[in-house]
């Protein structure tokens, strides 16, 4: 065995509050000791933190699976701790029938559909946030903002939402080791997952809506009645936690970059591409998992058959061999090639509709609002998987 072929081994703990607060410079370290990394913490696992490993990794479905599971847990050795979803946790060819069915109800001509129901939300939102002039940014904001549109173009009932949210905080969680922060998700879980499996039944569902859409495929032929309440609980797993974050941590970045946001506001049209920086910059998910189906390779580093091989995303996304100066929030870059919203086969299926949100908010604030300022220290939600923030103080200037 050459040097190449020696793992660097770093003693960081991904998942240990000073890294979830600020990972930076341990993606940093990880990125520089070699494409492909062991942590001490965590003896099983392989890591990568290098856009052309965590890329390549993610797009080689046949060597890097996600059957037994994305998170750190793997589920070849350890129960998961619901079951397991039909798209998320799956290889084809079960993913692909699956994915077939999301990708077309959230297809972008489904998206043509809800654009002026979510643009309209925005814009009396926005407006609501204005009259307050000063706001907490994710609990006036990116937060009530999904909760309402996306369960609303599902067909969930407006009674009991805030249950997504306490489920998001879970799942999400659950992807890493079983710590603190887990056990707190776990402790506020009480009456939710019952919650959750009720309003994926057909009964509870708007006729229409993305989740009767599922049973509409089931009626079809394409899966089968009992399939479709779980891929009903994957939208509500995966379409509200998300989309918070992604709109809070875009406008972290909108409030500290204020030049950033002058030319938001000069050119509303720039709302796409300052959303789509935002989520380079910060990434929602900050890490995902894979497992070697097979004894394969990375970077020419031999990776053992059942080995979990942790992509940091979030250093992924501000790789310098890929991304100049990608520590800088820039609304000018066109960031293509980011991964925050995964790629490859498994790459976010809700994607045209998490940027229709992104687009539709940052529209409406740039029309209205002339400069956000920061009015008070911002506070973290820490979780295992997502950026995410509890507060963020905001003072919005109407033009
Ligand atoms: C699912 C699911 C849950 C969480 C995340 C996700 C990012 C999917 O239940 O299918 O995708």
């Amino acid at each position: 065995m050459n040097d190449t072929m020696t793992i660097p081994e770093l003693d960081f703990d991904p998942y240990a509050p000073e890294q979830l607060t600020d990972p930076y410079p341990m993606h940093h370290a990880v990125r520089e000791a070699g494409p492909v990394v062991r942590l001490k913490p965590y003896p099983t696992l392989v890591a990568c933190a290098r856009h052309e490993q965590v890329h390549a990794v993610l797009n080689d479905h046949e060597n890097f699976i996600s059957g037994a599971g994305v998170g750190l847990t793997n589920f070849n050795l350890e129960p998961p701790f619901r079951p397991k979803s039909l798209i998320l946790e799956a290889d084809p060819p079960q993913h692909t029938q699956m994915r077939t069915i999301l990708s077309r109800i959230l297809s972008p001509k489904a998206v043509t559909q809800i654009r002026a129901t979510f643009a309209a939300e925005a814009e009396a939102l926005v407006d609501r946030c204005l009259a307050q002039g000063t706001i907490d940014g994710i609990h006036d904001l990116a937060q009530p903002y999904p909760l309402k549109v996306f369960p609303d173009a599902v067909g969930v009932e407006a009674d009991g939402r805030e249950h997504l949210l306490v489920y998001g905080d879970m799942v999400f969680n659950s992807m890493g080791p079983r710590n603190e922060l887990l056990a707190k998700s776990a402790a506020r879980m009480g009456p939710v997952t019952e919650w959750i499996m009720a309003h994926c039944a057909r009964s509870h569902l708007r006729p229409g809506g993305f989740g009767d859409q599922i049973y509409q495929a089931a009626d079809a032929g394409e899966i089968t009645h009992e399939q479709a309440p779980m891929l009903v609980r994957s939208f509500l797993s995966a379409g509200v936690d998300t989309t918070i974050n992604g709109l809070g941590n875009a406008l972290f970045a909108l409030a500290h970059h204020p030049a950033e946001y002058a030319k938001l506001h000069a050119d509303p049209t720039l709302a796409r591409p300052a959303f789509e920086e935002a989520l380079r910059w910060e990434s929602t998910a900050q890490t995902f998992y894979r497992t070697a189906g097979r004894d394969t390779q990375i970077a020419g580093v031999p990776v053992a058959e059942n080995t979990k091989v942790l992509c940091f995303l979030g250093g992924a996304n501000r790789d310098p061999r890929k991304w100049p100066d990608p520590e800088r929030y820039d609304i000018g870059r066109r960031p293509t090639g980011h991964v925050a919203l995964g790629s490859g086969i498994h790459g976010c299926v809700g994607q045209a509709v998490a940027r229709l949100e992104g687009e539709v908010v940052l529209t409406a604030l740039a029309r209205r609002v002339k400069a956000i300022e920061v009015a008070g220290p911002h506070t973290r939600r820490l979780n295992n998987t997502l950026r995410a923030l509890d507060t963020l103080p905001l003072r919005l200037i109407p033009a």
